[in-house]
């Protein structure tokens, strides 16, 4: 319990926790079912290529996402670039900075230039009314990404793609189990990626898939991910190894067992941030759309500096003094990295409410391995920070001089 400044760790004070709290420590799920299926695989001597797991997780993933296809990949990148090239993507791609690194990285990566498009003045999401600016004869394609699981702006991106004749392709790879005007997220689009990434809300240590509701693009992919195999001796597209493994297959059907407990875990969390952090002027919780279905899989803070007068990334650095390791998805956004920095210098002055809203947001701990009693205790420091913005931020101003 800190009671004055000196109590802060970053201040010379003890930590609040003595292990590190992390925004992304995976679930793990029935130990016991992951054990038995690995032991099966083992029995098996089947590893990779197509297996038995794959498979099965393929149809559980693609019943759940409401679509025809599932096809499984290595993770959530190869999948992207692989949706991209057998889209027959090319030219130019507008998407928003605001994303992880890789949605850009995954075009860039095959000589395809991202065009970045701002956010929606208070919103996470590419702004519609910004995309058809960006428009050029060399665009072939949206990316819109579903941040946090919450549904970009769907209708109005198929209705531009629609209109100017481009391919969409959503970046859904936080937005598993979430659903759009009560449709769940994986049919939109031409197709739309996942990832089942260690930190994700489904986990298969590394793992991404494409879901897709077209036959021939769910067909071209399952080559491509093959080295372009398509019979035992022939290739016929050039291709890639991008399959999943059976082990990582065996970890997301023991995840898949236990979803609904994810979510209610998550929620939970959701919940008790709710109730810790309201009242506090300067700072906004990311709201969920709750007519829907969510994976409450992020916690997202906002910081107003004006307001609170101290800094977002000063209370980065407090928390992490007190082993709280919050994060600053996605800071400074994808044009302020290698090496879009370099080929678009200027793009920062088309992207105010993006570069605006990297300097608030912060990613709170959260998912199955931070407990209610956490919670409590890091909004309780919060509120303690908060409630002493101004004169934390001079004592730090001092400590540094
Ligand atoms: N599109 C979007 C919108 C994405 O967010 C991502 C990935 C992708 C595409 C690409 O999908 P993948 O190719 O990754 O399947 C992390 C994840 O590595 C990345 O998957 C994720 N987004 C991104 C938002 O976060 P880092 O570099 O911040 O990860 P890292 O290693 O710092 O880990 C985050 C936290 O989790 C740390 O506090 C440590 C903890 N952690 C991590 C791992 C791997 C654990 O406790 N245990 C673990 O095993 O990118």
């Amino acid at each position: 319990m800190k009671t004055t400044l000196k109590d802060l760790a970053y201040l010379g004070g003890t930590a609040a926790f003595e292990q590190a709290l992390h925004v992304g420590r995976p679930n793990i799920g029935d130990r016991v079912a992951l054990m038995a299926r690995i032991e099966d695989m083992l029995d098996r001597r089947w590893f990779t290529n197509n297996g038995p797991y794959v498979q099965e997780f393929e149809q559980r993933i693609a019943a759940l996402c409401q679509v025809k296809h599932c096809v499984a990949m290595t993770n959530g990148t190869i999948a992207q670039e692989i949706a991209v090239r057998a889209a027959g993507i090319q030219g130019e791609v507008i998407l928003p900075s605001f994303t992880f690194i890789a949605t850009a990285h995954a075009l860039q990566w095959q000589e395809i230039t991202p065009v970045f498009c701002d956010v929606a003045p208070g919103s996470h999401h590419i702004d519609p009314n910004r995309v058809e600016d960006m428009i050029t004869p060399r665009t072939t394609a949206i990316i819109g990404v579903h941040v946090w699981g919450a549904p970009c702006p769907i209708d109005e991106l198929t209705e531009i793609a629609n209109r100017r004749g481009l391919r969409l392709i959503f970046d859904a790879a936080h937005a598993l189990g979430c659903s759009y005007k009560g449709r769940m997220i994986g049919g939109f689009g031409a197709a739309e990626f996942l990832s089942f990434h260690a930190t994700k809300f489904l986990n298969s240590f590394e793992g991404g898939a494409v879901v897709t509701n077209d036959d021939a693009l769910a067909d071209r992919m399952r080559y491509m991910r093959n080295f372009g195999f398509a019979g035992l001796d022939r290739v016929d597209y050039v291709g890639t190894n991008g399959k999943m493994t059976e082990i990582a297959a065996a970890m997301g059907l023991t995840s898949l067992d236990c979803l609904a407990e994810i979510v209610a875990s998550n929620q939970r969390n959701y919940r008790a941030y709710q109730a810790g952090l309201t009242g506090i002027p300067g700072i906004k919780l990311f709201a969920y759309d709750e007519t829907e279905h969510n994976n409450f899989q992020y916690v997202i803070l906002e910081i107003d500096a004006a307001v609170t007068g101290i800094t977002r990334d000063l209370i980065v650095q407090l928390l992490h003094a007190e082993n709280i390791l919050a994060r600053r998805y996605f800071y400074p956004g994808c044009h302020q990295m290698e090496p879009y920095r370099s080929y678009f210098p200027h793009a920062r002055l088309l992207l105010s409410e993006t570069e605006e809203l990297t300097q608030k947001v912060l990613s709170l701990p959260s998912g199955t391995a931070v407990t209610e009693a956490d919670i409590h205790e890091i909004c309780r420091l919060i509120h303690f920070i908060l409630a002493n913005g101004q004169a934390i931020t001079e004592k730090a101003n001092s400590h540094e001089a």
